[in-house]
């Protein structure tokens, strides 16, 4: 016989749900955080930073985020984890690793390739970490009967700080999260929740007199140890920055074509730090060191192929091939000329202007005259005629070098 039972019936004879809290509930988010691959994990209080509310104004009052219009909005709520959710008791924040197989400093020597961040060359953190950080949010919100909301990176959550008052880490000099067993290699998210969770220490700072990250910088954009003016640094000006790149920086960008990891590969507590463990994290053989000459040749379609899935798409084609023959001008191979020439009629000014510009350093002064005046001469673009004229007024091919102070 079938016994067509009803749901009510069906619930009152299962199993009463077991709700955990305190101490429980934590041993049992932690193991679960590791079964999804977080290699760290750690608890701190919503209100355990009290300084971010002066820090991050003073930090925006001094124009340092440059045109991420986004970290004023709602900076109140990045700020203080209460502002934006009065609901929230514990934060929970996770780490995970992806470091590199090569170290990156390597491949900024070879001028004829791009560089591209070692967290650009693999599947996008932000759906990776959000995925294990919803399931996750899930099983807290289950196992304690409790509410969750998760971030990574885009929500107004100042994760670095929350993730040093948690002893994930310390905020180093460079202002990136080191961990003492992971270094610095960690992508960060976090877990708002009701539960009433027991918080972790924070991590003392640990870079003692040590200043490599601080000195290797191309752009010097650090004002001060511990602070950083994002409108100088190479990550800022080639992934966030949507114009065209202020001069002053362009021959200290290299041939770096996606964001920048020297402060991060110099850092000595680096000895710690594994390959990148999660499967989805692997790096991609063909985003190690890709030819710029490939890259400048990538039209709109061809682009969103090449980057599927990874952060570089976000940024969009027009911004990646500004960036690619920036470095195509920093190559100090004429070889490459061609591949800028052939920007030269792209529909977007900037790529043209780029393009204009990375002649003006490989070609010769009368080499770049008579192209001008077969191919620049109509340009009828404010920017690009502007970038046409300070070619055609330099000296030519010229040598690459860091950016004073
Ligand atoms: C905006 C942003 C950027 C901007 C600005 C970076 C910055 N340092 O603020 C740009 C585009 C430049 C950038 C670059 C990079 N980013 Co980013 N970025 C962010 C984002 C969205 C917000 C960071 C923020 O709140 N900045 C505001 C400033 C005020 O905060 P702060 O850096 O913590 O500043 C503190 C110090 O100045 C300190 N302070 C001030 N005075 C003093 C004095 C003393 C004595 C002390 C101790 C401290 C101190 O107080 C401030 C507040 O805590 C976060 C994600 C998030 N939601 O948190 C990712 C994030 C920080 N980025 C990340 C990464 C990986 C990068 C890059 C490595 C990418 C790359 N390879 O190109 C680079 C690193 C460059 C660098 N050296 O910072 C990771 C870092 C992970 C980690 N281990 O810390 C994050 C956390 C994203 C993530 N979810 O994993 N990023
Ligand atoms: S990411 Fe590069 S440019 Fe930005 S602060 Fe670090 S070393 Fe300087
Ligand atoms: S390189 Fe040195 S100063 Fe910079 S974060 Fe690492 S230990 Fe600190």
């Amino acid at each position: 016989m079938n016994p067509k039972r009803t749901p009510q019936a069906r619930a009152a004879t299962r199993a009463p749900r077991t709700v955990l809290a305190g101490a429980d509930l934590r041993r049992a988010v932690e193991a679960r955080a590791r079964l999804l691959g977080f290699e760290a994990v750690r608890v701190t209080r919503p209100d355990a930073v009290p300084e971010l509310k002066a820090r991050l104004p003073a930090w925006l009052a001094a124009d340092h985020h440059g045109s991420m219009e986004w970290m004023v909005e709602r900076a109140d709520q990045r700020a203080d984890p209460a502002t934006l959710w009065p609901g929230v008791r514990s934060v929970v924040m996770l780490g995970m690793n992806y470091g590199p197989e090569h170290d990156p400093l390597a491949l900024l020597a070879r001028r004829d390739r791009g560089a591209i961040a070692a967290y650009a060359q693999r599947r996008d953190y932000h759906e990776v970490v959000k995925g294990k950080l919803k399931e996750l949010g899930g099983y807290l919100s289950a196992k304690g009967d409790v509410r969750v909301k998760v971030f990574v990176d885009t929500a107004p959550v100042m994760e670095k700080p929350l993730a040093a008052a948690a002893g994930l880490g310390w905020q180093g000099k460079h202002t990136v999260l080191v961990s003492r067993d992971l270094g610095n290699w960690l992508l960060l998210g976090a877990i708002y929740t009701s539960a009433e969770l027991e918080p972790d220490a924070p991590e003392a700072d640990h870079c003692g007199s040590c200043r490599r990250c601080l000195d290797i910088c191309p752009t010097n954009a650090f004002p001060a140890p511990y602070q950083l003016d994002a409108r100088r640094c190479i990550a800022y000006l080639t992934i966030e920055h949507a114009g065209p790149i202020p001069t002053a920086f362009r021959t200290a960008i290299g041939n770096r074509v996606f964001g920048c990891d020297d402060c991060l590969a110099v850092c000595p507590w680096n000895k710690f730090a594994a390959v990148a463990a999660e499967g989805r994290m692997a790096a991609r053989a063909d985003l190690a060191a890709p030819p710029l000459a490939e890259l400048a040749g990538l039209d709109e379609s061809a682009f969103r192929v090449r980057f599927a899935g990874t952060p570089v798409k976000r940024t969009g084609r027009d911004r990646f091939l500004r960036n690619v023959l920036i470095a195509i001008g920093n190559s100090g191979e004429p070889g490459l000329a061609a591949a800028a020439e052939a920007n030269l009629s792209d529909p977007s000014p900037l790529v043209r202007g780029m393009a204009v510009w990375a002649l003006g350093r490989l070609v010769p002064p009368g080499g770049l005259r008579a192209l001008f005046n077969a191919r620049g001469f109509g340009e009828t673009d404010d920017a690009v005629r502007a970038e046409w004229r300070l070619a055609l007024d330099s000296d030519g091919p010229e040598t690459t070098g860091p950016v004073a102070a």
